[in-house]
């Protein structure tokens, strides 16, 4: 029995000396000193040995065990350490690298330019209004002192959804809303920016959609003196406190005188430049009294009540401001083109 142990240490150790892999160990480990092993067999066997024959064969098995479990334990450590090497060299930073940057993100040029007068018409005491895009016909144009024949209301120029529905020419709807929910309180004073949308070919001054910030104040006494006062503080803080103003007439069907507003050229200071094709002047908004058509419609009485009402695209806005030459650059989003005001 002794020689039948030591052939056994002797086998598990050649075999053992040949394992290759983790997967072999294991497989030796349970053929060697599992439960249906060799091993367990010669011990169950004792029982048929003399008394003085047991502790000696004993002894034997438990020292055959012992050296077959030590080589193993050894291989396994050397397993062990392997794997752990392998996961620290594949999880393993250079913390000596440089970051990657964030991408981070910024508000849209045209957006600052809106937030901007915003805030120079917050800072007079006004209240931003704000409406739907898709709109009635009604307060896109009927309220708006533009009856359905009216050749400024042409089909052609305007985005239809029905009869009945387009989408916004102009944000005066806006407008007309907030007459009808005042109810002829007074005063109102408000400004209303938003995207606005016209059946145009796009090209470099035009868009079929662009934004548009209109302006309406109502109350009694208002005069086109106020207007005037209004819009030469607007443009002193959008474009620097030397800026002028000039006032044009012109025709709108929604108010009555109506005006067109120029500003000295910012570019040239009004000597001419090729920005203001060498006038000195640029033209930046439309303006008017209210007509008293369109008070009525929106519940205020044109004898008691008088309003003034302004309007501009945003787009030429920020072009003149900062040179633009093309109102694509706004929208197709050329990020050389966006970084260039990330900082003003
Ligand atoms: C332009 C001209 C303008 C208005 C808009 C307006 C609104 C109401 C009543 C009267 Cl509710 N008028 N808006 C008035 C004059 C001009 O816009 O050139 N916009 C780009």
């Amino acid at each position: 029995m002794k020689e039948r142990l030591e052939a056994l240490k002797q086998e598990a150790l050649q075999e053992l000396s040949f394992v290759a892999s983790q997967q072999e160990l294991n497989d030796l480990r349970v053929k060697y000193l599992g439960k249906k092993g060799p091993l367990t067999e010669v011990l169950r066997g004792m029982g048929a040995l003399s008394a003085e024959e047991r502790p000696v064969i004993g002894q034997v098995a438990n020292d055959v065990r012992a050296a077959i479990e030590a080589v193993i334990e050894e291989k396994q450590a050397a397993y062990t350490k392997e794997e752990t090497e392998n996961r620290l060299r594949s999880e393993m930073i250079d913390v000596t690298l440089p970051g990657r940057p964030s991408q981070q993100g910024a508000i849209h040029p045209l957006s600052k330019v809106i937030q901007e007068i915003e805030d120079i018409f917050i800072g007079m005491g006004y209240t931003v209004a704000e409406g739907p895009e898709v709109e009635q016909d009604y307060y896109n144009f009927e309220a708006l002192n533009l009856p359905k024949d009216h050749p400024a209301r042409d089909m052609q120029d305007s985005f239809y959804i029905t009869e009945e529905i387009l989408m916004r020419t102009q944000t005066s709807p806006v407008q007309v809303r907030t007459m009808e929910k005042r109810k002829g309180e007074v005063p109102i004073k408000i400004i209303c920016p938003g995207k606005v949308y016209r059946r145009d070919d796009d090209d470099a001054t035009h868009s079929h959609m662009f934004q548009q910030i209109e302006g309406l104040v109502i109350d009694r006494n208002v005069r086109m003196s106020d207007l005037k006062g209004t819009l030469l503080q607007f443009v002193q803080e959008m474009y620097g406190p030397a800026t002028k103003i000039r006032m044009r007439p012109s025709f709108f069907p929604f108010t009555e005188p109506s005006v067109e507003v120029d500003v000295s050229c910012a570019m040239c200071g009004g000597e001419g430049c090729r920005t203001c094709k060498q006038t000195g002047w640029l033209e930046i908004l439309g303006a008017g009294m209210v007509h008293p058509r369109v008070l009525e419609m929106g519940g205020y009485d044109p004898k008691e009540y008088t309003g003034f009402a302004f309007g501009m695209g945003v787009e030429r806005i920020a072009m003149l401001k900062y040179g633009i030459e093309d109102i694509r650059h706004f929208y197709t989003n050329d990020l050389r083109f966006l970084k260039q005001f990330l900082h003003v």
